[in-house]
């Protein structure tokens, strides 16, 4: 256990009067704020308050506790006098509860209480309970990877101590002994459940599972918080590991203002609560040490009163939130040029795709010091199940090449928090098919950051993972992922399948400023031979390459299909059949001018994916031509892939039944062809 501070001394504790002072000022700012938003509420001028009453105590007590030069903070809803505290203004607050165009946390694309201020290491935060945790622990690695000093407070409320997220963050943060304080601030319900149905034994007591201090705080004491709070910071300042901090407080109004708390606590339990209000605590303490007189309290009272009137009154005058569109990406791509001639060759030394991913993470890791790659297995000696990552732990060392333990959405939200602190991360999925468990970090904050934000924030990050069938799998190391990604806007999707283009692609996706999802066909890691150029190479995200040209029809595909294709087409060419194969590469975004040509050359498509028909990404590609070229078709589009169950049965002979082949593409062709 940490050693807690419980001197009722703040100069003790190192605290200045005037810090002292302004801690209370803080608190009395961050309860006016919270009155005034919840009439603004009741008036019908804003839709939505998260309150902040009750826990003022230790949010300001913790954000004392930080230097924001150096320390990063992740907050969560509840946080408005953390927030106030560490810098951020009353007036950036009600802009957030207006939803102003000038919020600079989410100009007005988030609820309030999202909070995000890169100029104060404050990082911005979804809705999701719990995601910010291995966020903290991504940036924290970063720090300590870069020799900062610098620590994360990371906060919650006690509900979300029951999430995976959660467990997972604090394992690794005990793992690489890192600069992160978790605060849960533990106001005994999460909405309407309380403490006792939601949490096993104890909050701080979840902490010795992981070989870490945890410490209960009486959290309606500033002091205490801060004495607390401080020893964790300088805990892991000095490279100690991280803490867990558990603040016992309470919210005095309902969980938000569409929660009626009245059903399930009682008006007394509530009035108990407010007798040990931490404004109270601390302003008896200011009285009792001869800090706070009268004048003193009267001027800090209408100072407040003042800022908190001229902040909403210059928030409401800003102008409202129109731009709805911009910032999806930081760099967005609209391809314009169709694909006209089949790609050349290009030169260099013939390998297979896996000897070009290896050589290609080696190329750019050496390029860039701010890449980091870490995934289950990927350091040496193994260097990865499929030996993608091999020898880069030895090459770059353990900082930037590293294992991650089993947990993928760990994987990712660290990807997030390392991007978030200036690396570039690559991130590696061991099988598609155990990337489900990340969806969220993928979907709500990779992909969602960017746009949330409006561009404040950036994620440079790369996401790799070998997919799809044919290699006797069986249902959990076949799936293809495709249709569930490329649907979600910001993220971009690429499938390569030649060497040349893994490469090509890997170095643009790490060079780009969003996150890429590049889904590796294992079928093709050892099948796929071809040359590959030498140093750097790249190949534009969002362009289509035309493989084979054809006047009867043209195959779309991607990834082991348009391997496939491009065979089936030089044998179709001997029996007279002329079938175009056209490689996406890039399923989003979508080389579109690249398939119109393909419509208008020869007015006949057969789309070809592995993946299942219904809802697959072929539908995309055939609702797109039947919505812009159906004028230019000659007959209807077809599709060809696997049928509709789970990819792909074990036996061979059942895998052989249902795995999309090169003599099912010909046959599908020809009967096009034929049409
Ligand atoms: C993953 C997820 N599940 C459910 C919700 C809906 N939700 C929002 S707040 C909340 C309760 C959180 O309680 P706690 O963590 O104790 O924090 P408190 O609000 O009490 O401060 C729930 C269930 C959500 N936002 N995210």
């Amino acid at each position: 256990m940490l050693e807690l501070d419980n001197a009722r001394d703040h100069s003790a504790l190192g605290l200045s009067d005037e810090q002292l002072i302004d801690m209370y000022r803080k608190m009395l700012l961050a309860r006016k704020l919270d009155e005034r938003v919840w009439a603004l509420n009741r008036q019908g001028r804003v839709p939505f308050v998260v309150s902040v009453a009750g826990h003022e105590g230790t949010q300001v007590g913790a954000a004392f506790a930080l230097d924001p030069q150096r320390d990063w903070s992740l907050p969560y809803y509840r946080d408005v006098a953390f927030n106030l505290a560490m810098g951020v203004s009353a007036k950036d607050l009600f802009l957030a509860v207006f939803a102003k165009a000038s919020d600079p946390a989410n100009a007005g694309r988030q609820m309030p209480n999202h909070w995000s201020e890169p100029d104060l290491n404050i990082f911005s935060a979804s809705s999701v309970i719990a995601t910010q945790f291995p966020h903290a622990c991504g940036v924290a690695h970063r720090l300590q990877a870069t020799g900062s000093d610098g620590v994360v407070m990371v906060s919650s409320g006690e509900g979300a101590t029951s999430e995976g997220d959660f467990h997972e963050a604090m394992n690794f943060a005990a793992l690489h002994k890192l600069p992160v304080v978790f605060l849960i601030q533990n106001n005994l319900y999460a909405i309407s459940t309380p403490e006792r149905e939601e949490v096993a034994g104890a909050v701080a007591e979840r902490a010795g599972g992981y070989g870490m201090p945890g410490v209960e705080v009486d959290g309606n004491d500033i002091l205490s918080v801060y004495g607390v709070m401080a020893a964790a910071v300088q805990r892991a300042r000095a490279g100690d590991g991280p803490t867990l901090i558990e603040a016992k407080t309470y919210r005095y109004y309902a969980h938000t203002s569409d929660d009626d708390d009245k059903v399930y606590r009682t008006a007394e339990e509530v009035e108990l609560w407010r007798r040990k209000d931490p404004i109270l605590v601390l302003k008896q303490y200011l009285v009792e040490s001869r800090l706070l007189g009268e004048d003193l309290e009267t001027e800090v009272e209408r100072e407040v009163t003042d800022e908190v009137a001229r902040a909403l009154k210059e928030a409401d005058a800003a102008p409202e939130a129109v731009d709805w569109e911009s910032n999806v990406y930081a760099a967005p791509i609209v391809p314009d040029e169709a694909a006209l001639d089949p790609e050349p060759e290009p030169a260099g030394e013939t390998m297979n795709m896996i000897t070009a991913i290896n050589k290609t993470l080696h190329e750019v890791m050496a390029e860039y010091d701010e890449t980091a790659i870490f995934g289950e297995d990927v350091a040496d000696p193994k260097g990865g199940v499929f030996k993608a990552t091999m020898g880069l732990t030895d090459a770059f060392g353990p900082d930037r090449s590293f294992n991650m333990p089993l947990a993928e959405a760990l994987i990712i939200g660290v990807g997030v928090g390392i991007g978030a602190a200036g690396g570039r991360p690559i991130a590696e999925i061991q099988f598609a098919d155990f990337i489900h468990p990340a969806f969220d970090q993928i979907v709500s904050e990779v992909a969602r950051l960017h746009y949330r934000t409006n561009g404040r924030w950036k994620l440079p990050m790369v996401i790799r993972t070998p997919y799809g069938g044919g290699i006797h799998g069986a249902l959990y190391h076949s799936q293809s992922i495709e249709a569930f990604y490329a649907h979600v806007p910001g993220l971009k999707v690429v499938v390569p399948s030649t060497p040349a283009d893994t490469k090509g692609l890997l170095w643009s996706a790490v060079e780009d400023p969003d996150p890429v999802m590049i889904l590796e066909p294992k079928k093709l890691y050892r099948l796929a031979q071809g040359p590959v150029p030498d140093g750097p190479h790249r190949v534009p995200i969002g362009k289509a390459a035309l493989r084979r040209t054809g006047d009867d029809l043209t195959i779309i595909a991607y990834g082991t299909m348009a391997h496939f294709a491009v065979e089936a087409s030089d044998k179709l060419r001997k029996e007279g059949i002329e079938a175009g194969v056209l490689d996406l590469r890039s399923l989003r975004p979508l080389d579109w001018p690249s398939i119109e040509r393909a419509v208008r050359r020869n007015g006949k498509v057969l789309i070809v994916h592995e993946d299942n028909k219904f809802g697959g990404f072929g539908a995309e590609i055939a609702a797109q031509i039947a919505e812009k070229s159906l004028d230019w078709l000659d007959a209807p589009v077809r599709r060809y892939c696997s049928p509709e169950v789970p990819a792909f049965p074990y036996a061979a002979t059942l895998e052989e039944q249902v795995f999309p082949s090169v003599d099912g593409i010909i046959e599908q062709a020809r009967a096009l062809a034929a049409y």
